[in-house]
């Protein structure tokens, strides 16, 4: 019987040769916290770096999968392979929902240059980021092209995940409320490319009007990237290519104008911020520890310790039975 830490070690090689099953099986590794999958996804971190990551995300129903599936299709038409990554915030973990995704992706789940995962709201602290982020740099060390993230927008874990990309894509579609529950969600400010869908139902060109009228509020300097708004029937293909198109595009701006970099910089805290935050609970939940927590949660009761004093202790990596 080999031992987890090798069988796992034997799944990073067969990630990095391309090998589909075995990504899903590190991913599935990662999320779930098993021993040494950590280490195996920071392996194929090092390893990666040229997938470019397309966030698509917007209010629940604007048909984001629909999208995703035709935006995916595009891309392979133009060579690329692709994975994509649903974020389920209703489902519980379970394979219902990527059954659901299955159906919708329809022929593109039978294409072997195609990647299709969800991945359920997990409850930790940036615990949803931490999972899709796995997920990217598993996807990457097999050598995948274009990784597409769908998440519906709502909740500070989702637009971390959804500003977590190199090109954002915000879709909206015609009903009310939209614009107003965009806003709240902090969604406008990601966005990259605006995509208004369902431009066959009435009302799409409201929404349209609406956009462009605050993106020209917003101000522009020279060079900057204009932020686009397409409008697409996700239902019938229609668009598709003009938003394949202007993700490219956008894609080629990160790299002439210096942004990329300046975006990988953001990308790279937002891991290391979401990986202290883990350690950090880990640290404070050790089992080992358990005792010389509880003793400072009695000091902290007890008021000769404050909780700020008790949390810069265990910050600074002292063990938590000490000086007291
Ligand atoms: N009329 C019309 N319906 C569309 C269009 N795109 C998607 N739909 C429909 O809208 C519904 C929602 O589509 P989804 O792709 O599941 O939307 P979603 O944003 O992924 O939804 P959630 O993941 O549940 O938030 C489905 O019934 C789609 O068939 C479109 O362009 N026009
Ligand atoms: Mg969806």
């Amino acid at each position: 019987v080999r031992s987890a830490a090798t069988s796992v070690d034997d799944l990073a090689t067969r990630v990095l040769a391309g090998h589909l099953p075995s990504v899903a099986r590190m991913i599935s590794l990662a999320e779930r916290g098993i021993d040494g999958a950590a280490e195996q996804v920071a392996h194929l971190y090092r390893a990666g770096g040229r997938a470019r990551v397309v966030g698509v995300t917007g209010v629940p129903g604007a048909g984001k999968s629909t999208l995703v599936s035709v935006l995916a299709a595009a891309f392979r038409e133009r060579g690329k392979t692709v994975g994509i990554v649903a974020i389920d915030p209703t489902s519980p973990i379970s394979g219902g929902s990527i059954l659901g995704d299955r159906v919708r992706m329809g022929r593109l789940a039978e294409d072997p240059g195609v990647f299709i995962r969800s991945m359920a709201t997990r409850g930790a602290l940036g615990g949803l980021s931490r999972a899709a982020g796995d997920a990217v740099t598993t996807l990457d060390a097999a050598g995948i092209d274009v990784v597409v993230i769908e998440t519906v927008g709502v909740g500070q874990d989702e637009v971390e995940v959804a500003a977590a990309c190199h090109t954002a894509v915000v879709v909206c579609s015609p009903g009310f409320g939209d614009g107003v529950q965009m806003l709240k969600a902090g969604l406008l400010e990601i966005a990259d490319i605006f995509c208004v869908n369902k431009e066959d139902l009435p009302g799409a060109g409201a929404v349209v009007r609406d956009l462009k009228q605050m993106l020209r509020l917003g101000h522009t300097e020279a060079g900057a990237w204009r932020i686009p708004v397409l409008t697409t029937v996700a239902t019938e293909d229609q668009g598709t290519a003009a938003l394949a198109d202007a993700v490219e595009r956008h894609q080629e701006w990160l790299q002439i104008s210096g942004e990329l970099a300046i975006r990988e910089r953001m990308l790279a805290a937002s891991r290391i911020k979401n990986l202290a935050l883990r350690l950090t609970l880990e640290e404070i939940e050790d089992p080992s520890g358990a005792e010389a927590f509880a003793q400072i949660v009695e000091e902290v009761r007890a008021r000769r310790l404050d909780p700020l004093t008790a949390a810069r202790r265990l910050m600074s990596n002292q063990h938590v039975g000490e000086g007291t």
